[in-house]
């Protein structure tokens, strides 16, 4: 996995071509990552979620990726998607590999070589952190995402450090 990087820190500086948002599914902010990125990004990048089509106030269904522009972050491009909840949703584990699998098809189909995740779903939705890093990794590692270099955020380095026992774990199997 020597496209993959373990980062701690502020997903919001990631000097990548497309940040991927932690979102819900109106796209219009909130709080955790959602809300860091969009005070950083700016009024642009409301103003680019707006102009997503919702259909009944969803812009971006659970699974689902919209791709928009950046607004003031030194990404090129916002990848929002909506992770599952952990305890409400069904069936969260084909949910979250569904937020990566279509956040990384859209950067590719938008030509980027770089893109930085957070942990999507392991804040406010619940998601336990290393079941959710092994669904992460088991997506992002697939042969098809080798041209993109893909750096996971982690905000603590408790964070971290289960993400990177995940990983140790995985290329020990
Ligand atoms: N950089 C990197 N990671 C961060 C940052 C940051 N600046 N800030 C928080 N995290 P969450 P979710 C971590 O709750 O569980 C929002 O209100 C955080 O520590 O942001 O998918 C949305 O609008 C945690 O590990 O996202 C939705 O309503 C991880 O990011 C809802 O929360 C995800 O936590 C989505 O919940």
């Amino acid at each position: 996995m020597t496209n993959i990087s373990l980062i701690q820190g502020d997903i919001t500086t990631a000097d990548v071509d497309a940040v991927v948002n932690a979102a819900n599914p109106a796209m219009l902010g909130g709080g955790g990552v959602d809300g860091a990125i969009h005070r950083v990004a700016g009024r642009a990048l409301l103003e680019a979620c707006k102009q997503v089509k919702p259909v009944n106030g969803v812009r971006c269904p659970v699974g689902e990726a919209r791709i928009t522009p950046a607004g003031q972050l030194k990404a090129r491009y916002v990848i929002h998607t909506v992770g599952p909840r952990y305890r409400i949703d069904d069936h969260p584990e084909d949910l979250l590999r569904n937020a990566y699998r279509n956040s990384l098809q859209l950067a590719l189909e938008n030509y980027c070589k770089s893109i930085a995740f957070p942990a999507i779903s392991c804040g406010v939705y619940g998601y336990p952190m290393d079941e959710a890093a092994e669904i992460a990794f088991g997506e992002c590692s697939k042969e098809k995402y080798q041209s993109l270099a893909i750096s996971f955020y982690l905000f603590s380095q408790s964070d971290l450090d289960v993400w990177r026992a995940v990983c140790e774990s995985l290329l020990t199997l």
